[in-house]
């Protein structure tokens, strides 16, 4: 199934002592103005009274477009077993360009060292930014997850790479026989680091608990850089939401008014998941990161077939992939740097 594999070791607890000094704003208030120019009003509690019944979905529906994000790397699969995962510059950057022409308008970014293991090594994370930007026009969303080995301070030091954008998963999770370690003073840190930065935060998700630290966190912060708030649901994670159409109708039910949000489902839950979410106005996140099988018994060949595949399930649902300067103006992304 997926590429989450056994690693032995996880990231140190966090340590208060390195907390960032991020702008404390406190109380359920109310936050700013979308770029769409809706008033986006954060709700703490989204749970009902006892025999109310259950409030409609109030995340926002997608318009016209669906935005597709490329995961092609993640931590996760050793290039040994998976031959065709880019890990070096050259080879990220290549799949980057064959992924925009597929259709992809993000890029969700894990990068490897020189052994093809992962890393956060800052000169390499701030050098394929770099590459990046030069290459394509796609949005660079660096991961601030990492790899479960890696410690707070090197996840947090991520932003010192100024990427376009950042995941900021929003609770802890058994992640296979391994935990993705994310500590509440650790997500307020990080998440006040990306507002001092102006860096546009995605919503990580991987359980329907994390969309009440979501609340949280915005009631206490406020609006993230940008002004809008996209979720990613990361679904059938072992430990983690399960990939299905019922969980992903539930979670949409759960998010703040006015939040857009994609799903990614992981391993054979890839192909329900774009579906379901298709269906109910939600975007989309494909690729070797998520998943390295195309098809039962038929191994990923690239990353750009897992965007094809999407880009032609979205023209499928009358909602083609969006253009980089579409997506941007979604998520409140700042014009190139
Ligand atoms: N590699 C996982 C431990 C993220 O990128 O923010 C965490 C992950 C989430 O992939
Ligand atoms: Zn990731």
């Amino acid at each position: 199934m997926s590429p989450i594999t056994g690693r032995d070791s996880r990231g140190p607890g966090y340590r208060a002592g390195n907390r960032p000094t991020g702008p404390a704003l406190t109380g359920s208030a109310p936050w700013t103005a979308g770029p769409e120019g809706g008033i986006l009003r954060v709700m703490t509690n989204h749970t009902p009274a006892v025999g109310q019944a259950p409030a409609p979905a109030a995340a926002k529906p997608a318009g016209p477009g669906t935005l597709i994000t490329v995961a092609p790397t993640g931590a996760e699969s050793q290039k040994s077993a998976v031959p065709a995962l880019p890990v070096t510059l050259d080879e990220l950057v290549t799949t980057a360009k064959e992924c925009q022409a597929a259709g992809a308008a993000v890029i969700h970014v894990h990068i490897r060292d020189g052994q093809a293991q992962p890393t956060l090594d800052l000169a390499r994370l701030t050098d394929t930014v770099a590459a990046l930007r030069e290459s394509t026009d796609l949005i660079v969303q660096l991961s601030t997850g990492g790899a479960v080995t890696d410690g707070f301070e090197a996840r947090l030091a991520v932003l010192d790479a100024a990427p376009d954008a950042c995941s900021l998963t929003c609770g802890t999770v058994n992640f296979g026989d391994e935990v993705f370690s994310n500590p509440w003073p650790f997500i307020r840190d990080l998440y006040a680091r990306t507002k001092e930065r102006g860096v546009v935060p995605e919503f990580e998700l991987f359980d329907l608990g994390h969309v009440a630290t979501l609340d949280r966190l915005l009631g206490d912060l406020g609006a993230p850089h940008g002004g809008h708030v996209h979720c990613d649901l990361v679904m059938g994670v072992p430990g983690g939401m399960p990939g299905d159409a019922a969980t992903l109708v539930q979670a949409v039910s759960a998010l703040p008014p006015g939040a857009t949000w994609s799903a990614t489902g992981i391993g054979r839950t890839s192909v329900p998941v774009m579906l379901a979410a298709l269906s109910a106005g939600g975007h989309l996140r494909v690729g070797m990161e998520d998943t390295v099988s195309f098809a039962r018994g038929r191994p990923v060949t690239g990353n750009a077939e897992l965007v094809e595949r999407a880009a032609a399930l979205a023209e499928l649902a009358q909602r083609p992939p969006m253009r980089p300067d579409q997506a941007r103006a979604l998520l409140g992304v700042n014009g190139r740097r």
